[in-house]
């Protein structure tokens, strides 16, 4: 069993480290092979280069856990929207069809997505076997967000999208459901071992919405891969102190904090869960001295208990490999 399935399905304390967005932007061999491959879905879709690029960071710092290269976003894109990655800026999708969305059949939806399959299977054939291959998902809300094109910037949505009377928002939730459970098993099957469920526009759900758009299609989810024996980690950032009842609702294996959680609050208010990350991207470009003393503080806090070392959002582009390099480096020998 992988190290990082052990963690999460035995709840015992030992060493595993990998990083949100480990395999990226950051890296100039990922860079390389973006410039030669402008279309960023058809990289997705290309199973030889994407199990390449996931295992540059492997090769690179010797992580515990590998993560599939691929974009929560390929979900819409089997449900028949259009995706567009311009470079260095957010991606930008079609208007949804949703009548062809809702009719799109398990069939049409897997032979889309059959390279991610394969790219797994190339992956895990060249994994140690203690290394885990995650595979993920964006939950349903986040993907809405992209789907309804909801997003303003940074930190603000138009909600009033969901108000428009014709538009069937539980069948859609449902459809998605159904659709990333399905994307949730082939990868399994594909070998696979953990599953994160990424709800990175979360914070962003009005209070009186949180369980019917957060909580509930989580819950669903998780309880199918509990049905199914795949172990779970949830992220759902920027949602502060309700971390505690979406883990009490939705009761997933692991939950990954984001940089706003108090490691101290989390140790005493998340209980029953193994708990990842929470470090914030930026201590990246910050001196050693206080990169490390800001791991310590995570270390220390949750010592002697099954606490996966990550950050508490995605590493950024800007980052400097050689510094996450000595972060490695310096938690391998603590
Ligand atoms: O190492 C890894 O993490 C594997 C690859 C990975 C993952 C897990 C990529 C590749 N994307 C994702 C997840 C993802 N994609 C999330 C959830 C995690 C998070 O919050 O960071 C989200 C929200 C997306 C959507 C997306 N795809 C964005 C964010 C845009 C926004 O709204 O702010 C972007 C920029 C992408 C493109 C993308 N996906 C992945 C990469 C390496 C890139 C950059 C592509 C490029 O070179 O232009």
């Amino acid at each position: 069993m992988s190290n990082l399935k052990k963690v999460l399905l035995e709840k015992v304390s030992c060493k595993s480290i990998w990083f949100m967005r480990q395999a990226g932007r950051y890296l100039p061999e990922f860079q390389k092979i973006r410039t030669e491959n402008p279309d960023f879905i058809k990289l997705c879709l290309n199973s030889e280069l994407s199990s390449e690029i996931t295992l540059q960071p492997i090769k690179r710092f010797n992580l515990d856990s590998a993560i599939i290269f691929s974009d929560i976003l390929m979900v819409p894109y089997a449900l028949g929207q259009n995706v567009f990655f311009n470079k260095n800026e957010g991606p930008e999708l079609s208007d949804h069809q949703l009548d062809s969305f809702m009719n799109v059949s398990e069939k049409n939806f897997s032979d889309k997505l059959s390279p991610v399959y394969k790219a797994i299977e190339i992956t895990r054939k060249k994994l140690n076997k203690e290394k885990s291959l995650i595979s993920f998902i964006g939950a349903p809300w986040t993907l809405l967000v992209y789907i309804l094109k909801m997003k303003k910037n940074k930190n603000e949505i138009n909600i009033k999208v969901l108000e428009d009377s014709n538009l069937k928002l539980e069948e859609i939730i449902h459809k998605l459901i159904s659709c990333l459970c399905l994307h949730i098993k082939n990868q399994i099957n594909a070998g696979s071992d953990v599953i994160q469920i990424f709800d990175s526009w979360a914070g962003l759900i009005p209070n009186e919405r949180i369980n019917k758009l957060c909580y509930l299609p989580n819950a669903k989810i998780v309880d199918f891969c509990r049905e199914n024996k795949i172990p779970t980690i949830c992220f759902p950032k920027g949602i502060g102190e309700k971390f505690k009842e979406f883990n009490e609702i939705v009761r997933p294996d692991g939950i990954n904090l984001d940089q706003h959680i108090d490691p101290l609050w989390a140790k005493s208010n998340l209980k029953n869960v193994v708990i990842q990350g929470g470090l914030s991207p930026d201590i990246f470009f910050k001196s050693d001295k206080e990169m490390i003393s800001e791991a310590t503080k995570y270390i220390e806090t949750f010592k002697g208990l099954p606490y996966v070392f990550n950050l508490g959002h995605g590493l950024l582009p800007e980052t400097d490999p050689d510094k996450v390099k000595r972060l490695v480096n310096f938690y391998r020998s603590y």
